[in-house]
């Protein structure tokens, strides 16, 4: 694996991983509607909007893996949330299959099963409950994976990212909360893993109130280094300051579910 697309390289989540994959692969290839400006060696940027599939292509070519995180990161209106993680997450798909590019790391989110009561510890195979139309984005871009591996032979890993932070925030993230290193962790099994057919995983670090069983993770080798438990006080410290919620503190989700 020499060369590497991170999608949506401009937001948050790429800021917080590039420095981990710039470690791992010689060449980082940074794709967004924003341009991202601060390069360093061995990353070159590709302006593209993944609802246009030329542009899409474009950033595919000459690629090995992809991590893609493009699209729109938080609950919306459904005419937002269409174009951005709906039709770009197909082009995606579809131009990493005509590109010939061999992994497909999918950022797909917690909020796809948002609406489990946090009480329940589930699976990955337990049927989705998206809390809204981003969650209900991530699902389908779970389900084209699962096509694009069986139908085309990409290899995929679909990645259900709790809250991608240097610490939990609250008291809902030191269940759900992961570290940057962990999730570059879990990209490279993503591209590297020479088992990999179509996996779905939870991206989550070394959480004590974690409410996932995660076993497909750890039986493709994960092995989170960040605990969230070392940073409760901090986090629950912050969740004394929020208004109760007694819809978003009784689901997984928090307060997407009545959004
Ligand atoms: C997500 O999927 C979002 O992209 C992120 O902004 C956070 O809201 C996170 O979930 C979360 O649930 O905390």
């Amino acid at each position: 694996m020499q060369t590497v697309l991170v999608t949506g390289a401009a937001g948050d989540v790429a800021r917080q991983l590039r420095p981990y994959l710039r470690a791992a692969y010689p060449s980082l290839v940074l794709s967004d509607r924003t341009p991202v400006t601060d390069l360093a060696p061995g990353e070159r940027f590709v302006a593209a909007d993944l609802t246009d599939m030329a542009a899409t292509l474009a950033a595919c070519e000459g690629v090995d893996g992809i991590v893609h995180l493009g699209g729109y990161s938080v609950e919306a209106p459904w005419e937002t949330i269409h174009p951005a993680n709906v039709v770009g997450c197909y082009n995606l798909f579809e131009a990493a299959r005509q590109a010939g590019v061999r992994r497909v790391v999918f950022a797909s989110s917690n909020h796809a099963i948002g609406f489990y009561e946090r009480r329940r510890r589930i699976g990955v195979d337990h049927r989705v409950r998206p809390d809204g139309f981003y969650g209900v984005s991530k699902a389908f871009g779970e389900a084209l994976g699962s096509l694009y591996a069986d139908k085309y032979g990409l290899g995929v890993l679909s990645i259900r990212i709790g809250n991608v932070g240097s610490r939990p925030l609250d008291l809902r993230r030191l269940s759900i909360w992961l570290h940057p290193e962990d999730l570059a962790q879990l990209c490279r099994i993503g591209l590297e893993h020479p088992e990999l057919h179509n996996e779905v995983v939870y991206g989550a670090s070394d959480n004590a109130r974690g409410w996932w069983d995660n076993e497909p993770a750890f039986r493709l080798g994960y092995a989170p280094r960040h605990r969230a438990e070392d940073d409760a006080a901090h986090a629950l410290a912050e969740q004394a300051k929020l208004e109760p919620d007694p819809i978003g503190d009784r689901f997984q989700g928090g307060g997407f579910c009545n959004r």
